[in-house]
């Protein structure tokens, strides 16, 4: 216990102390309100969600609050540790699966959302398998049950999940639609949860089932949530304001822009069932899942501009729905159905997304008699062409973030050859590091520190078991990023502890070559990332190398770090690059059981400018990414002129914006870390 907690004095005198407050929950509304806290992600300042309860709670009513949120976290934790074992879950599970007549039922990785990350309440996967990767599926059948993964996961797959109750197979090469055409029986319900499936994930399974002669059947509730005691509640994180003077753009004026291009097509109604849209849209920002300030709720966007915003109302901070103003409703999140039955029986023209949005959704609005207009989410295009406010926000961020980054750099630099850090510690310096900076709220997703043949694992992620010391000899890869007020970042670097041989060298040189080949292309208006991806792999092609990762993805304005729905990608990708799109350029190398190589900045679309003899409007990419490249694993003779230009030109850039941010020390370091190549 530390010693500055106030133990919890009970419900009946937290109940006075509200009333003294003159706030109008009882005990227990606000435990109720406390459990959905804790189903959220503990953020830089823990004790913000008092603002949920009282705008200026007295310090005994703090102590009280804060002291019932560690008694019930902890009641939490015991609770975990007393949760029934691997078989007596999935036989739990069967029998509600036999309850409700079926014989089998999809367990995605996934919530209602479709989101990269999804709340505890979700983690119905790994509650039910044990397996706590990003990606994957399980299938569970009377007799048998499969888990898919993909190529990251294959051994943590085997290590977290009984393979006496699971069979193990490729997510891609043998996917459960697959299995499920050969293992499901004649005649057999094969249950899934139509929140969390895609309609065209639906079909494949559906697909799947008739070809083994049986059906899928949509479950009206998960049965996993039946058979799991003490699931969380969804999460409860504050949703505030994303402030004007960051988001570049009133909420009014997005919704009226947006409304126009509804009113031209004659759709009534856009559902907006991504939480980045509705937090990019309304201009506020939540803190339900981890590393995104995403507020999961969903929302009606009407053809008038105005928006039903279906969130539970206790995350919003006091004061916002005012702020929101008369065109934003907010209602109950369980009134989102009925509003779908609305809109159909109003023979509404009702667009939704069938790349993101539930297969619900869509049976809800055809069977209550919408006219469904399947296309793209209306808010991707313009919230990923970020407006002149919100890259001069993303610049700033990333000034402070270089600095932070360097300032790790020179540490690393100096203190890896002897053998003294460990990636946990590497992982944790960092943080600290930029946490010191203006306006930081979060990573933007957990730090990728690998040594050596980790670095070598793309999606590598440092645990207690895994971690290693730098060795001298070794190559270190950091993939890391911070989301700021003002800004998301994601930089990799790849560093040479001690000398690096001559192999290395070469390959980190012919990555750069690639990522040097797209920051300097100028491309004609139209072009979609896919079209530029070969830019970045011709060096490595050259040499019979590659890569087995996309090029760019998208990055968010203190949204997501990952963000469409333009990508630079061998995939194809028909969306055109557009002016004030924010795209990763990360090529990479890896060579498995001895290291890894990727560097990756943020470049922003902009005009082109200059050449003002050309015919066509020309883009270009304008780096957002301040911090040094090891010029310990730059091979000059493998490098053009003009290679060599751009590196020097870039490193005379890094070292003029961040000298002014550093310390005389790392100022020093950084001068000698960015000379010049050229004489
Ligand atoms: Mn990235």
């Amino acid at each position: 216990m530390s010693q500055r907690t106030t133990a919890y004095r009970g419900d009946k005198a937290l109940a006075e102390l509200l009333a003294q407050a003159g706030v109008a929950l009882d005990s227990a509304a606000v435990r109720a309100l406390v459990a959905g806290v804790i189903a959220a992600p503990v953020g830089e300042d823990p004790a913000c969600w008092l603002e949920l309860v009282a705008v200026k709670p007295s310090a005994a009513l703090e102590a009280q609050l804060l002291a019932l949120e560690a008694e019930m976290r902890a009641e939490r934790l015991a609770q975990a540790a007393e949760a029934p074992s691997a078989p007596e879950r999935l036989a739990r599970l069967r029998a509600e699966l036999a309850c409700q007549g079926l014989d089998g039922f999809i367990v995605p990785r996934g919530d209602e959302h479709q989101g990269e990350y999804v709340p505890p309440r979700a983690e119905r996967l790994a509650w039910l398998t044990g397996f706590t990767g990003s990606a994957g599926a399980a299938v569970v059948l009377a007799d048998k049950a499969a888990i898919f993964v993909d190529g990251r996961y294959t051994l943590q797959v085997r290590a977290q999940v009984p393979g006496e109750l699971f069979s193990f197979h490729h997510l891609v090469e043998e996917p459960p639609s697959t299995w499920i055409a050969g293992a499901l029986g004649k005649d057999a319900a094969l249950g899934y949860d139509p929140w969390l499936h895609t309609p065209s994930e639906r079909e494949r399974y559906a697909a799947a089932a008739a070809k083994a002669g049986g059906s899928l059947v949509a479950c009206a509730a998960n049965p996993i949530d039946a058979v799991w005691p003490g699931q969380p509640p969804p999460p409860i994180a504050p949703v505030v304001p994303h402030p004007l003077a960051f988001a570049g753009k009133a909420s009014a004026e997005k919704r009226a822009e947006l409304a126009a291009t509804l009113a031209a097509e004659a759709i009534d109604a856009a559902v907006l069932t991504a939480p980045d849209s509705i937090a990019w849209l309304l201009n506020v920002r939540g803190g339900d899942v981890p590393h995104t300030p995403l507020p999961l709720s969903f929302a009606l966007l009407g053809a008038d501009g105005s928006v039903e915003l279906f969130c539970d109302p206790r995350k919003l901070v006091p004061g916002l729905a005012a702020q929101l103003g008369n065109a934003v409703r907010v209602r109950p999140r369980e009134e989102f159905p009925s509003a779908l039955d609305e809109l159909g029986r109003g023979k509404k023209r009702v667009a939704a997304d069938p790349a993101s949005a539930a297969a619900f959704i869509f049976d809800r609005l055809e069977r209550a008699g919408a006219e469904i207009v399947k296309r793209p989410d209306p808010c991707a295009l313009p919230k990923a062409c970020k407006n002149a406010v919100e890259l001069a926000g993303t610049r700033a961020a990333h000034l402070r973030d270089g600095a932070a980054l360097t300032r790790f750099l020179a540490w690393i630099k100096a203190e890896a050859p002897a053998g003294g850090v460990s990636e946990v510690a590497a992982a944790e310096r960092l943080h600290r590091l930029r946490r010191q900076g203006e306006h930081f709220r979060d990573l933007s997703f957990s730090t990728i520190v690998g040594s050596g043949p980790n670095g070598a694992i793309v999606h590598y992620r440092v645990s207690a078991a895994s971690d290693r010391r730098l060795a001298p000899g070794e190559l270190f890869l950091v993939d890391s990023g911070a989301q700021y007020l003002d800004g998301t970042t994601d930089v990799t670097r790849t560093l040479a502890i001690g000398a690096p041989s001559a192999e290395m060298r070469e390959r980190f040189t012919r990555v750069l070559k690639g990522h040097i080949a797209l920051a300097t292309v100028r491309f004609p208006a139209g072009t979609s990332g896919s079209q530029l991806d070969v830019l970045a792999r011709a060096a490595l092609w050259q040499a019979g190398l590659d890569y087995d990762h996309g090029t760019g993805h998208g990055v968010g304005s203190y949204l997501g770090v990952h963000e469409g729905p333009q990508r630079i990608s061998k995939i194809p990708n028909t969306v055109a690059l557009k002016p004030g799109m924010i795209v990763s350029n990360e090529p990479g190398y890896y060579k498995t059981g001895a290291y890894g190589i990727r560097i990756e900045n943020l470049v922003a679309v902009v005009a082109a400018g200059g050449n003002g003899a050309g015919e066509r409007e020309m883009l270009a990419f304008e780096t957002l990414t301040l911090a040094p490249i090891d010029l310990d694993l730059v091979e000059p003779a493998l490098m053009s002129g003009g290679e060599i230009a751009w590196l020097d030109a870039y490193h005379a850039r890094v070292r003029g914006s961040l000298a002014p941010l550093l310390d005389r020390e790392t100022g020093r370091w950084l001068e000698a870390a960015t000379r010049p190549l050229a004489g």
